[in-house]
């Protein structure tokens, strides 16, 4: 019996500084070939992102195909596509900043999947994340579960490493999520948040606590100060392929995502941060984690952001 397979195919749509990072990472975890998509004025730096990663397969082995374009005949078939197509923050802007300038770009790149790609697994990352990732789903009319925005991963790691960081041990010790919208209202989760089983709040102080708890939420902005042009990418990559990755490999993932809620936690209509489960079916499932009160209450404010930053798009 011959049994042939074929390598799953990875679409980036937008080849910056998260795309090309994405490439490499995808490319080194050899998820498949990889499709790695700009505007037509940036398709060079596509093609020269794709070559470049391509001439160190000598060296790190792997055998996935990568292309740079600025086609979507190209992207056509792909199972997971990542979408960064839009502009970063610079220092003193909101993400709420950025809905005119990306809104219209996320509408034109969703009208293209929408063609090229029915069945795929979609994940937005252009911010206002909340908002784009809605505007993706409506747009392509892609199911709600096979459509998702990446940053709570990103959000939670950040908050795993300063609460480890805190404690001195090792991030991947620190189990902590953080839910809600993507922006300065997010909600970091300290009452479920331990160290291999310990509650956090056993281990540091309130003071110590409640600092962490505003660097997580100022996090994204304290990068875009830093690097005074453009913001995380690092990171962002790594977050957003590990949700590729867990789709790809029906993993059961339990991560946090913007996910289009239907009555969980008592919302409705909108994409939103919280705990899924990443598997072959996309977005599986929504998990409803016990919340303090004022936790509970901290969601409902950052509810009331997304709803109406949602209101406004006119969709
Ligand atoms: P950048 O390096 O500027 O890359 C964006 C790319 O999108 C550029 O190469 C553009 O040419 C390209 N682009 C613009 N319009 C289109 C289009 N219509 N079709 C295809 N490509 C297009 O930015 P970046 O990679 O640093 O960030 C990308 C986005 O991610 C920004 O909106 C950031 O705000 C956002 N971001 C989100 C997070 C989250 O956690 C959600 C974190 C970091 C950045």
């Amino acid at each position: 019996m011959t049994t042939s397979y074929k390598r799953n195919k990875i679409a980036l749509i937008g080849a910056g500084m998260i795309g090309g990072t994405m490439a490499l990472l995808a490319a080194q975890k050899e998820l498949g070939d990889i499709v790695l998509l700009d505007i037509p004025l940036a398709e060079g730096t596509a093609k020269g992102k794709a070559l470049d990663i391509q001439e160190s397969r000598a060296i790190d082995g792997y055998d996935a195909e990568i292309i740079g374009t600025s086609d979507y005949a190209d992207v056509t078939g792909a199972d997971v596509v990542i979408v960064t197509a839009g502009v970063p923050r610079k220092p003193g802007m909101s993400r709420d900043d950025l809905v005119g300038i990306n809104l219209k770009i996320i509408k034109d790149v969703a009208s293209k999947l929408k063609e090229v790609c029915p069945k795929a697994f979609v994940i937005v990352i252009t911010n206002p994340l909340d908002a784009m990732v809605y505007t993706m789903q409506k747009v392509t009319g892609f199911p709600t579960h096979m459509v998702c925005g990446m940053a709570g991963v990103l959000d939670s790691a950040r908050l795993r490493y300063f609460l480890a960081d805190g404690i001195g041990i090792a991030a991947q010790n620190v189990q902590a999520m953080v839910l809600g919208g993507h922006g300065d209202s997010m909600v970091p989760l300290l009452s479920s948040a331990n160290a291999g089983g310990v509650p956090v709040t056993t281990l540091l102080d309130p003071e110590t606590l409640a600092a962490i708890v505003a660097r997580t939420r100022a996090a994204g902005g304290e990068i875009v100060g830093l690097l005074g042009n453009g913001s995380a990418f690092y990171s962002p990559a790594a977050a957003a392929i590990q949700m590729a990755e867990a789709y790809l490999n029906d993993k059961k993932a339990v991560l946090p995502a913007a996910a289009y809620l239907n009555g969980e936690y008592g919302y409705d209509g909108f994409y939103f941060g919280v705990p899924t489960i990443i598997g072959a079916g996309g977005i599986e499932k929504i998990i409803e984690t016990p919340l303090s009160d004022d936790e509970t209450k901290a969601l409902a404010a950052s509810a009331g952001e997304v709803k109406s930053l949602v209101a406004g798009l006119g969709l």
